[in-house]
């Protein structure tokens, strides 16, 4: 295999802020890289995840403006883990508001998981908006997603982590992991919060990656990350991602299909398997699909990160 691209050095923003969007939120976002450079934006996972200083380095910083911004509840943005107003409508409506406080026109628009699923969003609401896609990990919040990784399909890959997250939950609930959790991250017994959004996110972290990352794993388990992660998915995923049906953001591809677009995808994601990819590249055969064969689901391990920087530089004089 020939020499793979790693992320770009590590850089501070030039710029960062709060803005406030509508019923009380305000979101933190933060501008790197090349001030006069093509504007990117790129979109976090969870959701609830947050923005870290790692997905700044999939840019050039010499050719590209870099957005980035914590949506809401999560990160910086405030209030901290706030369910209130917060639906996918509500994140697009907060990039229209970023692109326009931030004078910009069009954008490159990146994100994985999570970040794929709100990229489809912004891109099917404001198609004239997006000068490029590039998603990785895709999830479309299609129920068959859900539960392949929370209703027993990842589960048989991952025994021991599955036994783990399923611990603070009654037997006769388990059969329902989603529903269950969420009514603990929503009620008022804070011991029960705590241990089911630690579980919740301890599950994801020790799942995403090919290889274990022990790292991974107690970054995942921080309460604090732990509870705006597990609250905010919960919530989004007993919602059905807000979305006016299952399978919605696939049937609606036709608006985007003009777009530029890439698409990379683990071999051997456990969280968002390949079905999804395949069943966006069936639909989409104009985006190109980058498959990697020794990678899970993270943005950092090696092949996914190199297909990032491929696709990012690519586009960048575009
Ligand atoms: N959640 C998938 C997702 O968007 C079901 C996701 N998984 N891990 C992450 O995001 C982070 C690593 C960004 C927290």
């Amino acid at each position: 295999m020939s020499q793979r691209r790693q992320f770009y050095p590590e850089l501070q923003p030039y710029q960062t802020g709060m803005l406030p969007v509508s019923d009380g939120h305000s979101i933190y976002f933060e501008e790197s890289g090349n001030p006069e450079g093509k504007p990117a934006i790129y979109i976090h996972g969870g959701p609830g995840g947050g923005s870290n200083s790692q997905q700044r380095r999939v840019f050039d910083p010499k050719k590209y403006r870099i957005i980035l911004f914590d949506q809401r509840g999560c990160g910086r943005s405030k209030p901290f883990a706030s369910l209130e107003a917060n639906t996918t409508w509500h994140l697009v409506a907060d990039m229209e508001a970023l692109r326009q406080h931030l004078n910009i026109d069009r954008w490159l628009v990146c994100g994985g998981s999570w970040g794929s699923t709100l990229s489809l969003a912004y891109a099917q609401t404001h198609p004239e908006k997006v000068t490029e896609l590039i998603l990785r990990g895709l999830f479309t919040l299609r129920k068959s997603e859900l539960d392949w990784y929370y209703n027993g399909g990842a589960a048989h890959l991952f025994p021991d982590e599955w036994e783990k997250f399923v611990a603070p939950i009654p037997t006769d609930e388990q059969h329902n992991m989603i529903n269950a959790c969420y009514k603990r991250l929503t009620g008022n017994d804070e011991d029960a919060k705590i241990a089911v959004a630690k579980a919740w996110s301890i599950w994801e972290g020790s799942t995403i990656s090919l290889l274990r990352r022990p790292a991974q794993v107690a970054h995942f388990g921080n309460e604090t990350f732990a509870t705006a992660f597990a609250r905010i998915e919960s919530h989004y995923f007993v919602h059905g991602g807000f979305f006016e049906n299952d399978g919605w953001l696939i049937s609606n591809l036709d608006s985007i299909r003009h777009i530029p677009c890439i698409l990379i995808q683990g071999r051997y994601d456990a969280c968002t398997p390949m079905t999804t990819a395949w069943d966006i590249h069936k639909k989409w055969p104009e985006a190109s699909l980058k498959i990697v064969d020794d990678a899970g689901h993270a943005f950092n391990e090696p092949g996914i990160a190199h297909e990032i920087v491929c696709a990012t530089d690519l586009f960048s004089d575009t």
